[in-house]
């Protein structure tokens, strides 16, 4: 925060110009200090949540607490100890665990923040946005942009759990939120085996519908990204001997806007990453904000130099300008999700090489 330093005392005439702007609602600006900043001034803090105790606690919420009809959400959000009570991963991206029952259903409404699920375990529920039934299964990215329609529905007999990540903070910042509930009535044939989304733009890599194109919205019109294909083009990379990925043992794929290879949504950018042991990435930082999600395996992501295990179901906050380096213990699959596009189209994305590309070593 902005302080005002001291002024030699004994000066009536600027005691009084200074009492005057203030009065006005004025500052000035060769008083304040902080604002300028050498490198940014980051309140929210690395920081790790167990996906054990994620799981634990939302299943007590499950038994606990039912959901009412309204828009309820069974959510519980990441809360950065840095934000001052903020219920805010970092200071742009929502990250959250949702956990829906088996037979419940999560009311219909839309948002101006668009939101992203990402499945960390079982299938079973389908996500209807503008009335379109994506099935949800572990590993599957589900998309939910900004303004459409949404509701889940858990028809099977085992409890979901999912991540979601959505931008409202960012959209908080820019005054911009807005919010619509359904009419409460439920939708009829809540399931398919495959989406309309996918039918039309998920047939395969590079066969796009032909004819006329029509005006592109500002996100992907592929909603569901299925981890069979995630999962077949990482370890594609990763046999293929002339790839980056085989010669650093990093393979990593960004999710993509399959008309125009932008990234799935305005503001967010979703990367899956596979790690093995030894692997050679080096130690980065970036502006912007990450959330990893951990999917399969265990290691150590280090953090500013600090050290976090890391097991199936850990969600990671990982704020603007912190050094990263990630250590496997065997393959380790994450997913991520970052305000990556923000900062790119602003021109504010910088990224910086902390240290050597020497081979990871796993204390
Ligand atoms: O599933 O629609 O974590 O509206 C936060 C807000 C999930 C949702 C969240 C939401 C949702
Ligand atoms: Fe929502």
């Amino acid at each position: 925060m902005p302080t005002r330093r001291f002024n030699a005392p004994g000066d009536a005439a600027l005691d009084t110009l200074y009492e005057d702007i203030a009065h006005k609602d004025l500052q000035p600006l060769w008083e304040l200090s902080g604002l300028l900043t050498p490198t940014p001034s980051v309140k929210a803090v690395p920081y790790r949540w167990s996906g054990k105790e994620l799981r634990d606690l939302g299943e007590r919420a499950g038994e606990l607490v039912p959901i009412d009809r309204g828009g309820d959400r069974r959510v519980l959000s990441l809360s950065n100890p840095g934000l001052d009570g903020a219920p805010y991963a970092t200071a742009t991206l929502w990250g959250a665990v949702q956990y829906l029952g088996a037979g419940e259903t999560a009311p219909a409404h839309r948002h101006t923040p668009a939101a992203l699920r990402f499945v960390l375990e079982g299938e079973g529920v389908w996500t209807l946005v503008d009335g379109d039934p994506l099935h949800m299964a572990a590993g599957d990215l589900i998309l939910t942009p900004s303004w459409t329609w949404h509701e889940h529905h858990n028809p099977g007999d085992t409890p979901v759990t999912w991540f979601d990540a959505l931008d409202l903070p960012l959209v908080e910042a820019l005054d911009a939120v807005f919010f619509e509930p359904g009419d409460g009535r439920t939708a009829q044939g809540a399931t398919a085996e495959r989406s309309a989304s996918e039918r039309q733009f998920g047939g395969g890599p590079g066969l796009l519908p032909g004819g006329a194109s029509a005006p592109a919205p500002a996100h992907s019109p592929l909603l569901r990204y299925r981890w069979a294909d995630t999962d077949r083009t990482l370890a594609g990379q990763l046999t293929e001997p002339s790839s980056e990925a085989a010669r650093t043992g990093h393979a990593h794929i960004r999710f993509a806007d399959p008309t125009n290879g932008r990234d799935v949504l305005p503001t967010l950018r979703c990367e899956m990453h596979r790690y093995l042991p030894g692997h050679t990435a080096p130690e980065q930082r970036h502006t912007g904000s990450v959330l990893i999600a951990v999917f399969h395996g265990t290691g150590v992501v280090v953090l500013d130099g600090v050290r976090h295990d890391v097991a199936p179901g850990d969600l990671i906050a990982v704020p603007s300008w912190t050094s990263q380096r990630v250590l496997a213990d065997g393959p380790l699959d994450l997913f991520t999700v970052s305000d990556t596009p923000v900062l790119e189209a602003l021109g504010l994305y910088r990224t910086e090489q902390v240290s050597d590309p020497i081979p990871a070593q796993n204390a």
